[in-house]
């Protein structure tokens, strides 16, 4: 279950995100191949990328990174070359990016057609707005006890980054180092209430914060 202060506190994070996170601009061309963000839900500067991801509706793959994570991190240092998130693998050009403005830019440039990102999605105002939001919802900010269970086949988080319950359970997710299809309520979902929890591993279906909180606690060690 989530608290009902931790749901103030994902509120009042999504209300200090004001349009930014909110804006919708369906992308032109879609990559065929899912993208991968290393990243983790309490760094301001993943806060942006997630952002320029949902704001163009496309879909990715999140690998979780808190501090002291032991899943990812490794991953990125040696592919990388160093510790940093957000990190970007786009598997359609193979370009692998750091720093989150040269990540925003370059999904635009790439997949958005002739939109460019506004001041409110990239810049330093644009992180100092993130950084707000990263102080009133800390969570997914350390790597939590314990080994979590990862699921053979990707778990897929229908939901906003604005909303404050799919924050909540990004967070879980986050600290648990759990990775992640991330999708939005638009195409097949249009209907669809968020957050959705959909695992093919046990042919669940589920929609409520804190119905997917249990389920992840009782299924996978969250
Ligand atoms: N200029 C970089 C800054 C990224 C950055 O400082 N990220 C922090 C997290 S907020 C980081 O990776 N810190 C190292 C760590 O967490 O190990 C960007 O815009 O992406």
């Amino acid at each position: 279950m989530s608290s009902s202060l931790e749901r103030v506190f994902s509120r009042a994070a999504s209300a200090a995100r004001l349009v930014a996170g909110k804006e919708s601009i369906s992308a032109a061309i879609q990559p065929e191949k899912t993208l991968c963000l290393y990243e983790f839900e309490a760094c301001p500067y993943c806060l942006k990328v997630r952002e320029a991801f949902s704001a163009l509706e496309i879909e990715y793959i999140s690998f979780p990174c808190p501090r002291s994570g032991r899943r990812y991190r490794p991953w990125v240092r040696e592919h990388g070359g160093k510790e940093q998130f957000p990190y970007l693998v786009d598997p359609n050009t193979k370009q692998e990016i750091y720093e989150s403005t040269y990540i925003i830019n370059y999904l635009f440039k790439t997949y958005s057609g002739s939109a460019k990102p506004s001041n409110r999605q990239s810049g330093s105002f644009a992180t100092m707005c993130a950084y707000v939001t990263s102080a009133m919802y800390p969570r997914g900010l350390q790597r939590s006890g314990g080994e979590s269970k990862l699921p053979n086949k990707m778990l897929q988080l229908i939901g906003a980054d604005s909303s404050p319950e799919t924050r909540i359970i990004r967070s879980r997710l986050c600290s648990a180092e759990i990775p992640y299809w991330v999708r939005y309520p638009t195409g097949d979902f249009k209907e669809s209430a968020i957050p959705r929890l959909i695992d093919e591993n046990r042919n669940a279906d589920l929609d409520g914060c804190d119905s997917i909180v249990d389920y992840l606690e009782q299924h996978y060690g969250v």
